[in-house]
């Protein structure tokens, strides 16, 4: 069954704007699923779906001016056996929207005790600011704050935004004066009548309205716009006039003064929260600079690509990468905080280092081990004999080691100004070891000089000694190049972290028999994936690529090891 999705109430707005669209055509949806964004001048809302199904069509565009009833969507409802309601027919509300859009046809709170502010001279007073009605929203947060104790405000001046899970909301002033006191902080809960602010206005006997039905705040208390969540989808008035200051106060990339305005709607910022993004910094590219989501991005590429000290980096945190924000998870269902250990703690601070440090590129290739394979397992027995497990991968740390004395830079460092090589004339090749208590490295010392059973007792012996945590300092330091096997676990390819200083990693994948060609007939060959990460400022791609050929040679006809 099609259901149309309608513009909901928007209030006392004529038309609003679609700033977003956050689905597609051929999308899955549920209820509570935005399809799109709109906004007026104070507000933005998301629009749900309001059902489950398919998205058939969209008939709204990023920039349409759009006005209550208008169609946004169609969606075809999978295995709904209910027909619309009447209202959902008329286009009123969305199918299975809350109930609450009954009370949408009382003119909003909006306004009304900023409306009627009117100042006259006398002595001066203090007004106070609360939250006004924010409708049925629930967990309403404040996500900015743009006035500071002492800041001189207008009536349109911002003072704080609030947000809740569908919508966001700027507070004004309402008044004009000097503000006393801030009373809330970003990441706070509020709530109606709410207190925000104290504001002195000076020479005048403020006589401000009470807001509607004396809600929440007392007698000198500032209503100013009602929040109406997607919940309860209505869009406040825009502002009876828009003093010059506002006005003035035009998003530029520099940081606006506080109470300056800043256009974006919730899914915006919420993302400048997640990449750590300060949006006062960011500049707007919609209409009436209002800010998008690339414009967001843009930022962040901007941040990483500038030179350090820059403007946009030296907002971020002290390596010029912005820091990432610190999110309430039990606010989306039940959690449980348990620290890393002492092993893991360490790999993620070395795996973070070499991430950010060294450009990562990795080549993938294929080495065909039919050959190998069948060597392996004549090997059987006399392993057993030796009571010597034999993996492959004691053949291919053997290949690694012909190969970095063919490509001497892949065992290599790069000196501290990176500037020059530090060739190694020793193949020390560390594998990676997963163990409970985290990724460990051990290093086998002089691998060229071993052969294919020293080289699996080494494995054998270095993984034992790192999962039962026996391995000393000097079985982990030392290495040149590594190898990191998930091959008993599975995947066709991975990209392995280097483990700096190093240059290279070698990651092995699941062998795989797969049918090959072989310029005749396709053949039944077992295919071995490995994937090399390394520096880019140590190795080019060509020499990468030549690496990984050479060790599948390596490996696909192993005879080549005794040469
Ligand atoms: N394809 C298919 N099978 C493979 C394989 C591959 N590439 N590599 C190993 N196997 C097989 C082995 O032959 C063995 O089979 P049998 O028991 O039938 O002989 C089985 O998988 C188990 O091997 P293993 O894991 O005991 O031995 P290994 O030598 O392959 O690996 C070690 C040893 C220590 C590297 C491994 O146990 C390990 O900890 N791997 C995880 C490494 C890791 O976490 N890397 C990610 C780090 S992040 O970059």
């Amino acid at each position: 069954m099609a259901t149309e999705i309608r513009i909901p109430d928007i209030g006392d707005v004529e038309h609003v704007e679609v700033v977003e669209i956050c689905a597609a055509p051929g999308d899955e949806v549920a209820p509570d699923d935005a399809l799109i964004i709109i906004e007026s001048d104070k507000a933005s809302m998301e629009v749900p779906a309001g059902a489950s199904g398919v998205l058939t069509s969209l008939a709204v565009a990023v920039g349409d001016a759009v006005t209550e009833g208008d169609l946004i969507a169609v969606i075809e409802v999978a295995g709904s056996a209910a027909g619309p309601t009447d209202e959902e027919q008329a286009g009123d509300v969305p199918a299975e929207a809350p109930p609450e859009v009954s009370e949408e046809h009382e003119p909003p709170a909006a306004a009304v005790a900023t409306a009627s502010a009117t100042p006259e001279p006398g002595p001066s007073s203090t007004v106070e600011i609360r939250v006004p009605d924010i409708g049925e929203a629930e967990d309403v947060v404040v996500v900015e704050v743009a006035a500071t104790a002492g800041q001189r405000v207008g009536e349109d001046d911002l003072l704080v935004v609030v947000e809740s899970d569908k919508a966001s909301m700027e507070i004004p002033a309402g008044c004009s004066g000097t503000v006393l006191e801030m009373h809330v902080t970003e990441g706070v809960a509020v709530t109606e009548g709410t207190l925000i602010a104290t504001v002195e206005v000076e020479g005048t006997t403020a006589a401000l309205a009470p807001p509607p039905g004396g809600q929440g705040a007392g007698p000198e208390a500032v209503g100013t716009e009602a929040l109406r969540s997607a919940e309860a989808p209505t869009l406040p008035s825009p502002p009876a006039a828009q003093p010059a200051a506002a006005a003035a106060s035009e998003p530029t990339a520099a940081k606006p003064s506080p109470g300056s305005r800043i256009y974006a709607g919730p899914a915006v910022r919420r993302l400048a929260r997640e990449l750590g993004v300060d949006l006062a910094l960011v500049k707007g590219s919609g209409s009436r600079a209002r800010i998008v989501k690339d414009d967001v991005k843009a930022y962040v590429k901007d941040a990483m690509s500038g030179p350090v000290g820059s403007a946009p980096a030296r907002s971020a945190s002290g390596s010029g990468i912005p820091a990432m924000p610190e999110i309430d998870f039990s606010r989306f269902g039940p959690v449980e905080t348990r620290a890393l250990t002492r092993i893991r703690a360490a790999g993620a601070a070395n795996l973070q280092r070499s991430w950010l440090n060294l450009p990562h590129v990795t080549q993938h290739d294929e080495a065909d081990v039919t050959e190998l394979e069948a060597f392996r397992a004549s090997l059987k027995d006399e392993a057993e004999r030796r009571g010597v497990k034999i993996t492959p991968l004691a053949f291919i740390i053997k290949a690694c080691c012909y190969a970095l004395k063919k490509f001497p830079t892949f065992n290599a460092s790069l000196d501290a100004g990176a500037g020059s090589y530090i060739l190694k004339g020793y193949y020390n090749v560390g594998f990676a070891v997963d163990t409970d208590e985290g990724l460990v490295v051990p290093v086998i010392k002089g691998a060229d000089q071993m052969g294919i059973w020293e080289l699996s007792e080494a494995v054998v012996d270095l993984a034992g000694k790192a999962r039962d945590q026996k391995l000393g300092m000097d079985d982990m330091q030392g290495g040149s190049f590594s190898v990191s096997s998930l091959g008993a676990i599975g995947g066709t390819g991975f990209t392995p972290i280097i483990n700096a200083p190093e240059v290279a990693i070698l990651g092995v994948s699941r062998l795989a028999v797969r049918p090959v060609w072989d310029g005749a007939a396709f053949e039944p060959r077992k295919m071995l994936p490995l994937s090399l990460s390394y520096d880019h400022r140590a190795i080019n791609g060509a020499e990468a690529g030549r690496f990984v050929s050479h060790l599948c040679e390596l490996l696909a006809d192993i005879r080549r090891l005794s040469l």
